[in-house]
């Protein structure tokens, strides 16, 4: 059994530590609370130390059977209902060999809490709305972990405090997940994506975006040439917004276009809708995009389509560098937390959520904030 004993601000953060150190078969065996630094007793700050263990692999002469009388696991199921964390593991490290449990780590307990209905009642209500939003219990159960450490603290929270505090966490999720690897200043913009998402209809949203709130000269470009239709909608957008429509279907048409449109300050370009679940299609994409250095490529999905689907398209689109993703028909889901999983899960920066039909309108910039606000309900914090 390998032990180490982490000093940090609360037992989630110790979580990535312990999975670095010792591996995600890691334990943690207990936690409390002390003082740390401070002088003659003033200035000390609340820390957490937080004990995990791992076994190590038995030698021969360590493989006899257990012994009868071998301690069980102890877990305490009121541990759970007090609003401390750091009472869960509360055996002395000394008898470690004791305690293997399957509670890999906080983030497992957490979610075996909500299942069983075991939350402390102020969380309840914030534990249904992630619920109802279809966050995904691995995200809820951090969320939730973060928050058992802020009633610890204060247990006093009413409900809107304990919203506040989780939009704070989610905020901060969404942050730390959402590398910026864009390009800045693009010169163009590339929207891909399966069909019918709102590909198109996005690209108007915001290419008016771009006229009326930076002033830019705009230029659209479409190589979705397999209907008719899709070059006439696109077309209707550029006249009524007055910019130029370029329509490609070849590689070296495009670099005609894009040469056509130099005056832009930036440039918009749609592409045909696909079954992006066949790798030919993105093979034929891939080849079709241009390879300029200040562009970026931004994938269309819609909210209502399923989560599953959402992640294969993704990993499909793994040979394309894509920077950013844009996430459309909000309004027609009453379930927000596919937004957070996607971000959790792909760390891939979400630029833009279409809300509706109505062009220019139904757009909205996806700040951290404006997620957050979207999946605890817009009043949460007010
Ligand atoms: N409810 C809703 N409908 C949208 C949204 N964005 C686009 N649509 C509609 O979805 C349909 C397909 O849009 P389109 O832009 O042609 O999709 P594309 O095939 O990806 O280019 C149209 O009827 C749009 O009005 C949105 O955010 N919400
Ligand atoms: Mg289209």
């Amino acid at each position: 059994m390998r032990l180490k004993t982490y000093i940090v601000e609360n037992v989630v953060d110790a979580i990535p530590m312990i999975k670095r150190d010792l591996g995600s078969d890691a334990l943690i065996l207990n936690t409390k609370k002390i003082k740390t630094g401070g002088f003659l007793g003033f200035f000390q700050t609340d820390k957490l130390e937080v004990i995990a263990a791992v076994e190590s692999k038995p030698s021969e002469a360590q493989k006899k059977p257990a012994a009868p009388n071998k301690a069980p696991v102890v877990y305490k199921s009121e541990d759970a209902l007090a609003p401390s964390v750091p009472a869960v593991f509360s055996s002395p490290p000394e008898q470690a060999d004791d305690l293997i449990s399957e509670l890999k780590s906080i983030k497992q307990f957490m979610m075996q809490v909500i299942e069983e209905d075991r939350l402390p009642n102020a969380l309840q209500p914030l534990s249904d709305r992630l619920t109802e939003q279809e966050v995904q219990k691995e995200i809820q159960s951090e969320i939730l972990a973060k928050l058992m450490v802020a009633l610890d603290r204060n247990p006093a929270l009413t409900e809107v405090q304990v919203f506040e505090a989780a939009r704070a966490e989610i905020i901060r999720m969404i942050k730390t997940h959402q590398k910026a690897k864009a390009v800045k200043d693009p010169e163009m913009v590339c929207f891909i994506g399966p069909t019918g998402v709102g590909k198109t209809t996005t690209i108007a949203k915001i290419a008016a975006d771009y006229m009326l709130r930076e002033e830019k000269n705009v230029g659209l470009i479409t190589s979705d040439t397999f209907r008719i239709a899709a070059v006439e909608q696109l077309k209707t957008y550029g006249s009524i917004l007055n910019i130029p429509v370029k329509v490609v279907e070849t590689s070296a048409g495009l670099q005609q276009a894009i040469a056509e449109l130099q005056d832009c300050d930036i440039i918009l370009m749609d592409t045909a809708g696909r079954n992006y679940q066949q790798k030919q299609y993105i093979e034929d994409l891939e080849r079709l995009l241009p390879k300029t250095a200040k562009i970026q490529i931004h994938l269309v999905l819609s909210l209502t389509s399923k989560l599953e689907d959402m992640k294969k398209i993704i990993e499909n689109f793994k040979t394309i560098k894509m920077d950013q993703l844009v996430l459309t028909k909000k309004d027609e889901t009453s379930s927000a937390g596919a937004i957070l999983n996607l971000i959790c899960r792909y760390s891939i920066p979400i630029s833009y959520i279409a809300n509706g039909q109505n062009v220019p309108d139904d757009l909205v910039a996806a700040t951290p904030e404006k997620i957050a606000d979207f999946v605890l309900g817009d009043n949460s914090h007010d």
